[in-house]
């Protein structure tokens, strides 16, 4: 069993309370760590750590910053394997998946070195007085990031990356599942040349009461999270306090349609890894698989002989095409949600149990059929159950596929593109993956509309998260 503690101003210290936590293995239920839990005067050195490591950082040069964030993107890329192991042993997540997380988030680290040189301004006349307008993007101030489970290494890199190319320190509190990672990267970053006390990790099993305390000191200016919606608009009540600049990726419930138009291969493999990347705990899921009346049947059968090949097994082991989810609350949540649909008229195409034995196992579920009333349609499922309707209607499926409180990413698969643009349009929601079952990249604006959230990360917009504009009025 590992030991580790909480990284502060570039040390790993004890808790000042000397409370720990357990992280448990999802594939096997076994502890594999036993980690520090920070309380609020823990928090409060990070912050002092963060402040005198801020006021250096932002004064170094663009080229500087950029330097330092490469460097962090070679080594996290030499080491890749190693985070995968340590992602699929916390997470859980079957190995492929983690090799493919691992080099996403490496990637964050190459793309805002990029941009970390790009931070423009505009000069203008004003039209009317003859002044100058000099726009320039300044560092917003420390970065508070909360980070979940799912993705226990991207989801930090998407944050660190852009908060440490604007020029801003940060404070992480990460999942109380998967804190191990994100400790794993710290090494790396002071390899890389990270300076003691700009990045500081806070693992706990108090998050509310931490990060309360953190928001309420006037220093935080940005609070950056992924997570739940629920908890994203308690975070967004806390940050009206100090008026705090939010960045929220929340819940999602994605729709994909499938027009009878489609190329039917490209249509199953973009739906199965839209459903199945992960093992469907990710926000951009495919929640809901609306398939034209004409080429459902053919559908189906397709997709169940693709998800019917996949082996499930401990993460860490190479031969597993799927792993365990992450604990048992949510695999409760799958199991209630499938039992609800089936009771309601769904029919069960493909598994739909949990496999006895230790471990949070969850077999792949196809569900066809499913009735408008099924909780499924509305709540996220976050695991590995394919939900599947039937429609004949442009306009009714447009419709339905926007019914949802949530607007992260939708999915359209059509031959014809002047219809999938026009649907494309047409949908409400952040992102639409056409043709495609994987919207995620470095250099896209990643984000959500309605209850998804609030901001971009990732492309041009994620480092004006951690920026703030100023204009000077000048004359001369
Ligand atoms: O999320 P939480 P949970 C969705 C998904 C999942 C559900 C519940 O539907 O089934 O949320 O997951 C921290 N103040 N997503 O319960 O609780 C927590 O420690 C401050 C979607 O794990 O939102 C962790 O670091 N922080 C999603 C982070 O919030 C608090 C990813 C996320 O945990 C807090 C994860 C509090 N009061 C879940 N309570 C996505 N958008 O990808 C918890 N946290």
């Amino acid at each position: 069993m590992k030991l580790t503690n909480l990284y502060i101003d570039g040390k790993w210290v004890e808790s000042a309370s000397r409370a720990r936590f357990d992280v448990v293995n999802p594939s096997n239920e076994r502890v594999i760590a036993s980690v520090a839990s920070a309380d609020l005067s823990d928090a409060d050195r990070a912050l002092d750590a963060a402040e005198r490591a801020m006021a250096l950082w932002r004064s170094e040069t663009p080229r500087y910053r950029s330097e330092v964030l490469r460097r962090a993107f070679n080594l996290m890329s030499e080491r890749i394997e190693h985070f995968a192991h340590l992602i699929s042993l916390e997470n859980g997540k079957a190995s492929a998946d983690a090799v493919g997380e691992a080099s996403y988030a490496a990637e964050f680290f190459r793309w805002f070195s990029e941009e970390a040189v790009r931070a423009e301004g505009t000069i203008s006349h004003a039209p009317s007085s003859g002044a100058r307008i000099l726009v320039q993007q300044k560092p917003a101030g420390i970065g508070l990031l909360i980070t979940p489970w799912n993705y226990p290494a991207a989801m930090g890199t998407r944050k660190i990356a852009p908060a440490l190319a604007a020029g801003c320190a940060v404070i992480i509190k990460p999942a109380a599942e998967t804190p191990l990672t994100m400790l794993a990267l710290m090494p790396v970053l002071e390899e890389a040349g990270v300076p003691n006390g700009l990045v500081n990790v806070l693992p706990t099993t108090h998050p509310g009461a931490l990060v309360d305390h953190i928001m309420d000191d006037p220093r935080i200016r940005v609070v950056s999270f992924t997570g739940s919606t629920s908890v994203g608009k308690e975070l967004l009540r806390n940050a009206a306090g100090q008026v705090l600049k939010p960045a929220m990726e929340l819940g999602g419930n994605a729709p994909l349609i499938v027009f009878e138009d489609a190329d039917l291969d490209t249509a199953v493999e973009g739906a199965f890894q839209a459903k199945m990347r992960n093992l469907g705990e990710a926000c951009t899921a495919a929640n809901r698989i609306y398939l034209h009346e004409n080429i459902a049947a053919e559908f189906i059968s397709e997709f169940v002989a693709r998800m019917s090949k996949l082996k499930l097994g401990d993460g860490t082991d190479q031969r597993s095409d799927v792993g365990p989810l992450v604990n048992e609350e949510t695999r409760t949540k799958v199991a209630r949600l499938v039992e609800d649909a089936v009771a309601k008229g769904a029919i069960v195409e493909l598994g739909g149990y949990a496999p006895e034995g230790p471990g949070y196992f969850y077999t792949p579920t196809v569900l066809s059929n499913v009735p408008d009333d099924a909780d499924c349609i509305h709540d996220e499922i976050f695991g590995p159950v394919a939900v599947i309707q039937s429609f004949t209607d442009q306009d009714q499926v447009i419709c339905r596929a926007n019914d949802t409180e949530y607007g992260l990413v939708a999915y359209v698969f059509s031959k014809n593109m002047k219809r999938a643009l026009n649907v494309c349009e047409q949908l409400e929601f952040g992102m639409v993956g056409l043709n495609r079952g994987i919207v995620s990249d470095p250099a896209a604006p990643f984000g959500g509309v309605k209850q998804s959230g609030l901001g971009r990360e990732g492309g041009k917009d994620g480092m004006l998260e951690f920026m703030e504009t100023q204009y000077i009025s000048a004359a001369w």
